[in-house]
């Protein structure tokens, strides 16, 4: 039975993605690398520093350890500055609502994002106190697509395996929701999230009768 959701954050609860281009092109212009949507695309569900890896490898370039440090800092500073932008209302539609409905039937939340903002891009939005936890990205050794974050968020809210659902947008975090061998909801297409259990593409869709249906399948 559905005891635990664990959700990832960018692409499932909110629109990062757009904050997170702009902070890469400002630190790209300033560097002299090429970056646009399309190697954007390759950067959703990744983390800071293999977003830094696929950037320099797309520019052909290699940078010595303290040049990357210095600029996912950089990154990193603009990212966090662009986050006052965000507010309530840019909660995805009905994900507000489903994380209500989920705590009133005692059903565990947790975040597993990669995101090392996650709490505070969450306490922006104005929903961190509905989550039971937050799976801590810098304690999890291996990064999506293995399972680990997904495993550890199940752990944190005290939910066998089997009784969680994983909300994900990105290929790599709907295998790593398979690998941890629990039922995967994709956000997006069924052509690019073939191994979900099923797919939405508008989070409205994304209730708890949804969900219920999806475990007992
Ligand atoms: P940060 P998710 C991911 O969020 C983003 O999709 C990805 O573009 C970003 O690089 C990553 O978080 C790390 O974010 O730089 O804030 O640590 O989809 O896993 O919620
Ligand atoms: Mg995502």
């Amino acid at each position: 039975s559905l005891q635990g959701v664990l959700f990832d954050l960018d692409g499932v609860i909110v629109d990062t993605a757009k904050l997170h281009f702009l902070a890469w092109k400002a630190v790209s212009d300033e560097n002299g690398l090429h970056f646009d949507e399309e190697v954007n695309q390759r950067l959703l569900g990744v983390s800071r520093e293999a977003s830094l890896e696929i950037i320099l490898e797309h520019n052909k370039v290699s940078w010595p350890d303290d040049k990357k440090k210095q600029v996912l800092k950089q990154k990193n500073k603009a990212y966090v500055a662009s986050l006052d932008t965000l507010t309530p209302d840019d909660v995805y539609p009905g994900m507000r609502e489903l994380l209500v409905d989920l705590k009133k039937n005692s059903i565990k939340t947790a975040l597993a994002s990669a995101s090392k903002n996650a709490e505070i891009v969450c306490l922006k939005l104005g929903i961190l106190d509905l989550f039971d936890a937050v799976a801590d990205v810098r304690k999890v050794q291996v990064s999506k697509p293995e399972p680990d974050i997904f495993l550890a968020a199940a752990e944190q809210i005290g939910v066998w395996y089997t009784n969680c659902i994983g909300v994900e947008d990105a290929k790599a975090g709907i295998t790593a929701i398979k690998k941890a061998g629990m039922k995967a909801v994709g956000i997006g297409t069924e052509q690019g999230l073939p191994e979900a259990d099923a797919v939405l593409s508008d989070t409205r869709e994304l209730t708890l009768d949804f969900l219920q249906k999806v475990i007992e399948s």
